[in-house]
């Protein structure tokens, strides 16, 4: 039906440190019994060191702490009240003939279980071994997009495994996505579409409750809390209320007894995520009311039972005039958010895309991250390969992640990038954190391509530290994958390092984005939204192409940066040129740094980009046999679409602009 990713438990031979391993002894003081996280801490553990080392493991389970202190070898869970430790922290010792999993929480006992599985199945000796980690990221969480009709918008891997025919679905798989996520510390996920309509609104109410109860169950048990995407207008359509405006004390009332309910069935429920006035979903502004008091309303009915509102910054006019050149949809987030910080409740998060557009193969970061200094925030990224491939193309995304991270926004004197500021490191802040859109659906290997596995690992890894190289992602993903041939693993961390330049180049050039087929955003289409609605423009013409996001004489939208990062945009010098076109109207016989014109920049790099596909294609191939077949043939398969792609968008990109300037090739290759 489906395979286990990176929990494979593939067989590690010529292991050294076995003798630690045979026994699993559980010291959580006096507690009666484990609990289900326990449970299935022992369960992991059991499985990975049959499967991968072939010990059949005994367990023992010690009650008092008398007894605990006894025992000294072995895989010994144990809890601690060690200070250095957070909730879900935990530590590895390996001592003489133990190994001590110690942590706060039983949460922290399943996650330091996962990292002694990681290790030993990335064939890594535990011998000496003296960590403690403790995540840097409260909020870990996923987001699907999975409507209640099975389908997925914006999935590439086939349909939904929590929905079909408006019925929430429990099976076995459910027990295996939480086992995989929680494998890489995600703790909370939102399982339906933002995009709320008809029987995904009902999911607030008796018709669902029980099943999700069942379903939150299972998470629990893995440590992760659910949550749901509501829709803003469920008074109106749920409630038969004439409006769902915030102040209305009906409205009020309405959402009191609905998350009573909700609380009622799950009584360790997360919480809401809302899209609202975006892309035509129902929201505050109808009534006339801020985002502040749309998003509050709902988080102080939900604080009694701990709950969260997670609120999106994705708001912008989808019906913008090509025309007006002063409108700019980059500007939008910003403009929206930026006068209501400090206005929201401590239990509110706002969620902020990482790009100030969407998901881009190349955007700059949010100014959002470096204005708001009184908010809760969650960076989201996407998993899911919107507009970086449609997981037929491989796209390894952490690398432009950990460049969204990394990025210092000047909203401290002292410095402060985004990873410092979703972290709650810069403002001391609990309820902060990433969200990725997820990517998995329910096609036998979860993600389309199998290499697309990598994005959805990743992310977890990242989320929960986020100084972790893509480089060392990579190859942690790569060993629990594949076997363990240094052939393998170079060819494919090779493959994965290259791919999101190589994705970038074929593709629109100089951070200027989309160019793509309109609607389901694959393949080239260049004027594909020129000419539209939605606000994505390249306007090329004879002499040149991009938009002018400058103060002097563009949309503004450089200025709601930080300096020094506002001038360093607004001047075409400084700016960072793989962001050029982003921020400036640039003439094709403008040089870059490279001594190259920017049209030759365009054909090069889409010549280049072919050539790079065609030589990850002959790296692959090598792999024939040594890795299982079934995963080369998916693999392959997805390759020959991604050439097709990448000789589709060479040849249309590198046309158009030949046509639209002129300008020959200086290296006389073939332009149509
Ligand atoms: C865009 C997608 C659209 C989503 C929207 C969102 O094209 O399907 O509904 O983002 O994030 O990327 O709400």
């Amino acid at each position: 039906k489906y395979n286990k990713c990176w929990l494979n438990f593939n067989p590690i031979n010529n292991y050294g440190d076995k003798e630690f391993l045979t026994e699993i002894i559980v010291c959580t003081g006096n507690k009666e019994n484990n609990s289900l996280i326990i449970d299935n801490a022992i369960k992991e553990l059991t499985e990975a060191l049959n499967k991968m080392l072939n010990i059949k493991v005994d367990q023992r389970i010690l009650a008092s702490e008398d007894e605990a202190a006894t025992v000294k070898s072995g895989i010994i869970l144990k809890l601690t009240d060690d200070s250095t430790l957070k909730e879900e922290g935990f530590s590895i010792k390996q001592i003489g003939e133990a190994v001590y999993i110690e942590a706060k929480t039983d949460k922290g006992l399943l996650y330091g279980s996962f990292d002694l599985i990681r290790r030993i199945a990335q064939g890594q000796s535990i011998r000496g071994l003296n960590i403690t980690e403790n995540p840097k990221n409260n909020f870990r969480m996923l987001n699907h997009w999975d409507n209640m009709d099975g389908s997925i918008e914006r999935g590439y891997s086939g349909n939904s495994f929590f929905f079909e025919n408006d019925e929430i679905i429990l099976d076995e798989r459910i027990v295996d996505y939480a086992r995989l996520i929680a494998s890489v510390g995600i703790n909370a996920t939102v399982i339906n579409n933002v995009n709320v309509h008809e029987a995904a609104t009902e999911l607030i109410t008796d018709r669902y409750l029980g099943k999700l109860r069942t379903m939150a169950d299972i998470f629990a048990g893995y440590g992760i809390k659910l949550y749901l995407s509501a829709n803003f207008a469920a008074p109106i359509e749920l409630g038969g209320l004439p409006v769902s405006d915030p102040l209305d004390k009906d409205v009020e009332e309405w959402w009191k007894n609905c998350i009573k309910k909700v609380y009622e069935y799950i009584p360790h429920f997360g919480g809401f995520l809302i899209k609202a006035d975006s892309e035509g979903r129902p929201g505050p502004f109808t009534y006339g009311r801020t985002h502040a008091e749309g998003a509050n309303l709902l988080a102080r009915i939900l604080k009694p039972y701990g709950g969260i509102l997670i609120w999106r910054c994705f708001v912008y006019n989808c019906q913008q005039d090509w025309r007006d050149y002063k409108t700019d949809r980059a500007r939008a987030a910003y403009d929206n958010f930026i006068g209501l910080d400090g206005e929201f409740d401590d239990n509110v998060i706002l969620q902020i895309k990482n790009g100030p557009m969407d998901f881009q193969v190349r955007e700059p970061v949010s100014p959002l991250f470096g204005g708001l200094k009184n908010t809760n925030m969650i960076l989201e990224v996407q998993a899911a390969q919107e507009y970086t491939g449609h997981q037929k193309d491989v796209c390894y995304l952490i690398p432009m992640w950990k460049e969204v991270l990394d990025f210092e926004t000047y909203a401290k004197k002292d410095g402060s990038t985004v990873a410092d500021i979703v972290s709650g490191r810069a403002y001391n802040q609990v309820n902060c954190g990433m969200a990725a859109v997820s990517n998995t659906g329910n096609d036998y290997n979860w993600t389309g391509n199998d290499l697309a596995a990598s994005n959805l690992y990743g992310f977890g890894r990242l989320a929960w530290n986020t100084e972790l190289s893509s480089e060392q992602i990579a190859m942690e993903w790569i060993k629990q994958t594949f076997p363990h041939e240094d052939k393998v693993i170079n060819t494919v961390h090779e493959i994965l390092m290259k791919s999101w330049p190589v994705y970038e180049k074929y593709t629109s050039p100089l951070g200027i984005g989309w160019m793509v087929n309109p609607n389901n955003h694959y393949g080239p289409n260049v004027d594909g939204y020129e000419y539209d609605r939605w606000g994505t423009y390249h306007r090329a013409d004879r002499d040149g192409m991009g938009v002018d996001r400058t103060v002097k004489n563009g949309t503004g939208y450089a200025g709601q940066y930080n300096e020094p990062l506002a001038s360093m945009y607004e001047n075409i010098e400084t700016c960072p040129e793989e962001l050029l076109l982003f921020f400036h109207y640039v003439r094709y016989d403008y040089k870059l740094k490279t001594g190259k014109t920017l049209i030759q920049h365009i054909y090069d790099t889409h010549f280049e980009g072919v050539e790079e596909v065609e030589k990850m294609i002959e790296g692959w191939k090598e792999l024939k046999g040594l890795i299982p077949d079934d995963v080369h043939d998916r693999v392959s398969a997805r390759f020959n679409m991604q050439l097709e792609n990448a000789i589709e968008w060479r040849d249309r990109v590198n046309t158009y602009f030949y046509r639209k300037s002129g300008v020959k090739d200086e290296k006389g290759r073939k332009i149509f």
